[in-house]
């Protein structure tokens, strides 16, 4: 038995994962841990769809409805949406198995603002928590809980459910023990308090979890690795655009509007975000600090060469590479790192308060600056909104950042009107695609699609938006923000029925 379990009346609930997830039963909710592929349990879910796809063979009814941080992964995501498991998913995914359920209609799913979705739940919109599944990465004598490499909403499910089942993951390094910084201030109004954090490095908590011993009705041992994605080299498109941010960078500090150490950085997850930290460790910045949810390859680097002198977020994501590595020092790591709950670490006030540098990927952004983060064609999930919206609407800074073109060029990603808006034009101050940066802020609507087609648009794609915008401009009913109603979703429309928005 694991070393990491200390408290003697956990440690005799030790069981198999399939013992435990026997605990759960159809139709009730429960909370998992879990947030970009870290942190997640990694055998009970397994266990549970085996034992749902054992009951859909009797013929018996059994699904359940699952809450998380964030994403996970094919182990758990992908195994539950196989076995036909989940009924309702909230909040954020990004599993190939489960994208293709709740396209087929066949899974409800609601994509929520990450900082949201703990106070919804207290408030009882999703109706009772009856099993929490946590990973942690040890259990201390007196009963409390270190968090493993996600904190996400963890703490709200633990205080939530009526039962818990833990999964104790000895890959997990022990080092992250101190880490985290657990707050248990929130309350629901009218007894909020504001949240003292005045910088990325305040620590306004605790490292561990509490959870009534009682509650606990099953230890699951583990030896697991998280998701891991394979880390990928920056692609030509994501260094440009990244190029782009830093000499953006350079420009606001020598306008007075960033200081040497700019302000503390958001970045979303992917390609683009790991080149924009690769471009900042070239570049002269140093000593920077990020207020983020997610440490990716490029912030673990950032954090080594100095770039960054510290970093705060929910949770990690890190390539299989990065992910050794992290482990096999984590204890360098301690004092640069803090992990939050998702509440804290996407919190609008705090994002106001620090002024954000908020980056995020997107779908598709359209003249005016609306931003879609989600749809493909206005109606296919992709992931979903995740923090991006926390983020961008209290931002000091928000920054939209996407390849001008996508599926070898058949697609736009500047288009006259988006198919689903995610992020309105009023939260979305810069659009970044390789072409090129718009500066949107201080701008009309007509100046904003004036810098976008310009700037970002991509050349086989301007000479159709700029002529649609000059017949919006003479045909459009209002000249507020001019658009042909009839047209403004055509570009879809004819990918969807020719394989490509360009004219013929
Ligand atoms: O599909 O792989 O089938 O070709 O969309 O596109 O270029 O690989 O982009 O991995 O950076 O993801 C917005 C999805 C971008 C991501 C999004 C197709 C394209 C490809 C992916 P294929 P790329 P990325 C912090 C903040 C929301 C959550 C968020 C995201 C696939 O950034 O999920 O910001 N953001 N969270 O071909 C149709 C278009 C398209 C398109 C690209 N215009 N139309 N398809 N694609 N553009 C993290 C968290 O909150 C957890």
């Amino acid at each position: 038995m694991s070393t990491r379990i200390h408290h003697p009346g956990l440690r005799a609930k030790v069981m198999s994962a399939e013992q435990a997830a026997a605990f759960i039963q159809p139709g009730t909710t429960v909370g998992m841990s879990g947030f970009t592929g870290s942190g997640y349990p990694k055998a009970v879910p397994a266990a549970l769809a085996e034992r749902i796809t054992a009951a859909h063979a009797r013929g018996e009814q059994f699904q359940i409805n699952l809450h998380t941080g964030a994403s996970t992964s094919t182990e758990m995501d992908g195994a539950l949406a196989e076995a036909g498991g989940i009924a309702l998913r909230t909040p954020f995914q990004s599993d190939p198995t489960m994208r293709k359920k709740i396209n087929a209609g066949e899974i409800e799913y609601i994509d929520t603002h990450l900082s949201h979705l703990a106070q919804t739940v207290w408030n009882g919109f999703y109706g009772p928590m009856r099993t929490a599944v946590i990973e942690v990465s040890a259990i201390r004598e007196d009963g409390t809980l270190v968090p493993s490499s996600s904190v996400g909403n963890n703490k709200s499910w633990l205080d939530l459910a009526d039962q818990v089942i833990l999964e104790v993951n000895s890959w997990q390094s022990e080092d992250l023990e101190g880490m985290h910084d657990v707050y248990y201030g929130t309350a629901l109004p009218p007894h909020r308090k504001p949240v003292l954090v005045n910088s990325p490095s305040d620590r306004i908590g605790q490292p561990y979890f509490e959870c009534d011993p009682e509650k606990v009705v099953a230890v699951v041992e583990t030896h697991g690795p998280d998701r891991n994605s394979p880390f990928k080299p920056a692609d030509d498109a994501s260094i440009a655009i990244a190029q782009h941010l830093v000499e953006f960078f350079e420009h606001e500090v020598a306008q007075g509007r960033y200081d040497e150490r700019l302000l503390p950085l958001q970045s979303g997850v992917g390609n683009i975000a790991n080149a924009v930290m690769a471009e900042l460790v070239k570049s002269r910045f140093t000593g920077l600090t990020a207020f983020t949810e997610v440490v990716q390859d490029g912030m673990l680097d950032a954090l080594d060469s100095g770039t960054l002198a510290m970093a705060s977020a929910t949770a990690f994501s890190l390539s299989t590479e990065s992910a050794e590595r992290f482990n096999a020092n984590a204890a360098k790591y301690r004092d640069k790192l803090i992990l939050r709950t998702q509440e804290i670490s996407n919190h609008p006030e705090l994002v106001r308060r620090l002024g954000i540098l908020a980056m995020n990927g997107m779908i598709e952004a359209d003249l005016y600056g609306n931003v879609n983060s989600t749809h493909l064609m206005g109606t296919k999930m992709m992931n979903g909104l995740g923090g991006s919206g926390d983020f961008a609407r209290n931002a000091f800074t928000s920054f939209f950042l996407t390849p001008s073109i996508a599926k070898g060029g058949d697609i736009s990603c500047i288009v006259p009107m988006v198919s689903h808006v995610d992020h309105t034009e009023h939260d979305v101050h810069v659009v970044v695609t390789e072409q090129g940066l718009a500066d949107l802020r201080g701008l009309s609507p007509k100046q904003r699609a004036r810098k976008i087609i310009d700037t970002c648009a991509h050349p086989d794609y301007r000479d159709q938006l700029e002529d649609y915008y000059q017949r919006a401009l003479a045909g459009s009913g209002g000249l507020h923000t001019p658009h042909l109603i009839g047209e403004a979703l055509s570009w879809h429309q004819r990918f969807l029925d020719t394989g490509t928005m360009k004219q013929g």
